[in-house]
């Protein structure tokens, strides 16, 4: 390694500030918070396709949808975008040895809280049963679309302050490479940036005025497809902190590295090129767009599937390094060896076992002809309770329990119960998704509330009662999670805490010449980004589509 390489990869002597520790701590536990009720309504939903009903108990519920909106919110927006508002920033600081920005810290903070509240109040209320999808014509009250853009605004500000951090650092470090932690870290949220902007235009320019009466009518394939054009991408701007994590971090936590700095930089690349000119797999079935669009965005769907099969190849390379130095032998001799009483190994091993099964589920997805028989039935929810619901929320359970330590200065309690809490959770969703889909392959569609369907069928018996196991064992683990989290926080053992981040070199430094240079030049990539967009969307925006403003909003929950 070049000393030059090593001065900027390992700097010395970083600390946190009290002040900046408690901010990210508090962006943490907003997530933490929506989760709680996440995971409460979870469990009634899984009941529910067991024909068990619960939902009779929450107090003040009015409708299954309005459960089910207040699960989709509280999981996908809230607890995926607090918890990498926190992490993504905090892994740039820690790799470029920086401050945060306090006022972007804070007004991040400040700006999440408020679209929560705006949620809490439209969803609690009754108003806002659309589900986190939001289609048009189903209208919900303003502070509904208002919190998610406030949400939005708050990953915005994440990201300014990690690029002013990036810009200081590189003013003063001139011809140095982007420490490969920074890297991955901007490179997610910059990919979140631009995939954001069509559902910001969407609901700025036509939901919000919409909703508001200013606008009387509204254009229903404008706005599915305005969020499915930012609704792909945003699975992997909850995916690729877990990969932050999974690339970084875990390496060093089994006793491994990174395999190879260039290699997972341009993993990074290809999910900042490839996630968003993908949209139209969610809109196979949708009337309006023509076929060649869709076998476009279909081709371009396996293309995004490669920077996964590449982190799978990877990741297995750093997790047997480590396994062999711990003495693993043979083919697979290294896997017992991985440290499985760490909870927050185990966590993420068992988030990426679940992973591939949320690819194969994926694949099978995103293939035009086969998705006929899977699309809105339960089969999906099934595929993305193995992605987001496993390889992302399982990850983040495992990275809090160093995370929480780290932010707090308290030991880690009840390391079994924290073993407990993933295998729980693991077994639960692996019952759970096969109950999904297998009742999805029997045509079960999904977002029913099952006890009061008139349409049901005995085919459905056998994935609906898988559902409802799994759901219950997944909410027991989560539930654990947070009994470990609040013990450590009021009772775990004061000033025994890990004193720094986890985080792994690579096998060789980055290069100081060569073409690899080129992959630091993240605007360069990020207007190959727009250019790839403008190819996949362009011909549906300017040649296909006229606007077609007839539908008024509907409320029926
Ligand atoms: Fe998806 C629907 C296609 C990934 C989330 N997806 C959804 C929905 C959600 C979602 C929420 O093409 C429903 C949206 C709605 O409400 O309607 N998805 C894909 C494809 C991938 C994929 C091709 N999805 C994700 C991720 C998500 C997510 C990631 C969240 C985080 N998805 C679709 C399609 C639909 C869809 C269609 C629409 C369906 C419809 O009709 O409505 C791929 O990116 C997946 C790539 C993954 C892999 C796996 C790599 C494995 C790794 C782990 C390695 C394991 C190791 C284990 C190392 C190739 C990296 C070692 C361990 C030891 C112990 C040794
Ligand atoms: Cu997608």
């Amino acid at each position: 390694m070049t000393t030059a390489a090593a001065t900027v990869l390992s700097p010395a002597g970083y600390t946190l500030s009290d002040g900046q520790r408690r901010g990210i701590r508090w962006t943490i536990y907003v997530g933490y918070a929506a989760l709680i009720a996440g995971i409460f309504h979870g469990l009634a939903q899984a009941l529910s396709y067991a024909n068990i009903d619960i939902l009779k108990y929450f107090p003040a519920l009015r409708s299954y949808y309005q459960g089910l909106t207040a699960h989709g919110v509280a999981n996908v927006f809230v607890f995926t975008f607090s918890f990498s508002n926190a992490f993504l920033p905090l892994m740039t600081a820690r790799a470029l040895a920086r401050k945060l920005h306090g006022g972007l810290l804070w007004s991040s903070f400040a700006t999440l809280v408020l679209g929560n509240v705006l949620l809490i109040y439209a969803v609690v209320s009754g108003q806002a049963s659309v589900l986190y999808t939001s289609y048009a014509p189903l209208k919900a009250h303003p502070t509904f679309y208002l919190g998610v853009v406030m949400i939005v605004i708050s990953t915005w500000l994440a990201l300014a302050n990690m690029l002013v951090m990036l810009h200081q650092w590189r003013r003063e470090h001139q011809g140095l490479r982007i420490p490969l932690l920074a890297f991955v870290s901007i490179a997610s949220y910059l990919m979140w940036f631009l995939a954001s902007l069509p559902d910001a235009v969407n609901l700025l320019g036509f939901i919000i005025p919409w909703s508001l009466g200013w606008l009387t009518k509204t254009d229903p394939l404008l706005n599915r497809t305005l969020f499915w054009f930012t609704g792909h991408a945003i699975v992997y701007a909850w995916l690729l902190p877990a990969y932050v994590s999974w690339y970084m971090l875990i390496p060093r936590q089994v006793g491994g590295r990174v395999i190879s700095d260039s290699l997972t930089r341009f993993v990074f690349i290809l999910f900042l090129l490839l996630s968003i000119p993908t949209g139209f797999h969610h809109q196979y079935t949708d009337p309006g767009i023509a076929e060649g669009v869709k076998f476009a965005h279909a081709i371009l769907t396996f293309g995004v599937f490669f920077p996964s099969l590449a982190t799978a190849f990877s990741v297995t390379a750093s997790l047997e390094m480590g396994g062999r130095k711990r003495g693993g032998r043979g083919i697979i001799g290294w896997i017992p060896k991985l440290p499985w009483g760490d909870p927050s190994v185990t966590a993420q091993l068992l988030a990426m076992i679940a992973f591939v099964f949320g690819g194969i589920t994926g694949l099978i997805n995103a293939s035009y002809i086969m998705n006929q028989v899977i699309h809105n039935t339960t089969w999906v929810p099934g595929h993305f309770h193995m992605t987001v619901g496993s390889a992302v929320a399982l990850t983040l359970v495992g990275v809090a329990y160093w995370l929480i330590p780290y932010l707090s200065g308290r030991q880690l309690w009840g390391r079994r119960v924290a073993l407990a809490s993933s295998w729980l959770y693991f077994v639960g969703v692996l019952i759970f998704a096969r109950g999904m889909a297998d009742a999805g392959l029997h045509g079960m569609p999904r977002r029913i509330f099952r006890v009061e369907a008139a349409y049901n069928n005995v085919e459905w018996n056998l994935g609906g009662m898988l559902t409802g196991i799994g759901g219950t064992l997944m909410f027991i683990g989560l539930f654990l999670f947070f009994v470990v989290i609040a013990m450590t926080l009021l009772f775990g053992r004061k000033g025994e805490a890990p004193g720094d981040i986890p985080w792994s070199e690579s096998v060789s430094a980055p290069k100081l010449k060569g073409w690899e240079l080129r992959l630091d030049n993240l605007t360069m990539w990020f207007i190959v980004a727009i250019l790839l967009i403008l190819v996949a969307y362009g011909p549906f925006f300017l040649g296909m589509y006229t606007p077609n403003f007839v539908s008024p909003g509907f409320k029926f929950f």
